[in-house]
């Protein structure tokens, strides 16, 4: 056991990572294990939620967990799992689905967004997906959630399921914080720079992928939608342009003030082109580690098995305390 607090947080095998993926949450989650109890897993359960092909499932689960490590995740220091390897995750949903009401359910904005998009599918996973995630974090006496704003308000509903469990039965679960970094904490569409970068999004321009190549991200960069306003300023009225600064801001370390200073009155291709360079000196390392890493599927089956029985020996005992609490007979 650690008297460090504990932070979990994980993303879906539901298609390549994103440079969204990255900056709003895989950055923050290698500087903060070092202080932490950390445990990051690949939510393959969420990424069926919306159809997937089997083998593309399996493909996307090894990408992720390579490119945990790639960018920097230690399997030394942080868990480093497959959700459906812990059965407890499923397991707990189930139970905490008894205490998360239709309404609140109903009201989460990407359960709104992705049944708009999947109109002859809004399956009760969809539905539920907040009540797993509840589940996953809760599991861990987790203290921070370390996500992208995105995810603010299903964290919000797993603090509201945690203390209701808590005040029905007695103090059970720790309730999470969320952890939202103020640079990187939405990187947006470079086709769309008023919506959220997403691995999803059928423009294959609207996003970087950690996998993509140099070549692919100096173009996408420079067909980047901006404005016509034309001259770089840091600005809501100029999401596109601010856009680049806070990822050049997220990566260097340097303030939004400054960089905005290195580009007064100029217009946006130099922009464009440093903020290209800029995010491939940080994510082509982790392109090349990773690519190598997948070529060794034993070295990555080890990680996750280990992985898996780490976290799977600290969930079970929090499920076996929920099933007290709620009054199932225990088996033995
Ligand atoms: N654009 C983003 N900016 C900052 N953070 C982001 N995250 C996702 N997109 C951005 C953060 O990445 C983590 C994992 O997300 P996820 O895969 O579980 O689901 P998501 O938020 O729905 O991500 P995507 O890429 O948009 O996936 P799809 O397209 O499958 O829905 C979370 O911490 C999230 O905040």
């Amino acid at each position: 056991m650690t008297d460090k607090k504990t932070i979990f947080s994980g993303i879906q095998p539901s298609g390549a990572l994103t440079l969204g993926n990255y900056l709003g949450a895989i950055k923050n989650w290698t500087s903060m294990q070092e202080d932490y109890q950390s445990i990051f897993c690949v939510v393959d359960l969420h990424a069926i939620t919306v159809p997937k092909e089997p083998k593309d499932l399996r493909k996307n689960t090894l990408e992720v967990l390579a490119n945990y490590i790639a960018a920097g995740l230690d399997p030394d220091k942080a868990i480093l799992f497959v959700q459906s390897h812990v059965p407890a995750h499923a397991e707990l949903a189930w139970v905490l689905d008894c205490f998360a009401y239709f309404g609140e359910l109903s009201r989460m904005t990407q359960f709104k967004d992705k049944s708009q998009k999947q109109v002859g599918n809004i399956n009760a996973g969809l539905f539920n997906y907040p009540v797993l995630m509840a589940a996953d974090i809760l599991l861990y006496n987790t203290d921070l959630v370390p996500v992208g704003e995105d995810q603010r308000q299903h964290l919000e509903l797993a603090r509201d399921i945690a203390q209701r469990f808590n005040n029905r039965f007695s103090p059970t679960f720790a309730v999470p914080e969320p952890y939202i970094s103020k640079i990187g904490a939405k990187v947006m569409s470079l086709q769309d720079p008023t919506s959220k970068m997403s691995k999803s999004d059928d423009n294959q321009n609207s996003y970087i992928l950690l996998s993509d190549d140099d070549d692919t991200i100096r173009r996408k960069f420079k067909r980047a939608v901006t404005d016509s306003i034309g001259v770089v300023n840091y600005s809501e009225d100029q999401p596109g342009v601010k856009n680049m600064i806070d990822m050049m801001a997220k990566i260097s370390g340097r303030s939004v003030e400054s960089i905005t200073e290195d580009y007064l009155g100029q217009g946006y291709a130099k922009l464009k082109e440093d903020t290209a360079e800029v995010v491939i000196q940080e994510i082509a390392p982790i392109r090349e580690e990773a690519t190598r890493l997948l070529q060794d599927k034993k070295y990555l089956e080890t990680i996750y098995q280990k992985g898996a029985d780490r976290a799977e020996a600290i969930a079970m005992k929090m499920l076996r305390k929920v099933y007290k609490k709620v009054g199932f007979v225990p088996r033995r």
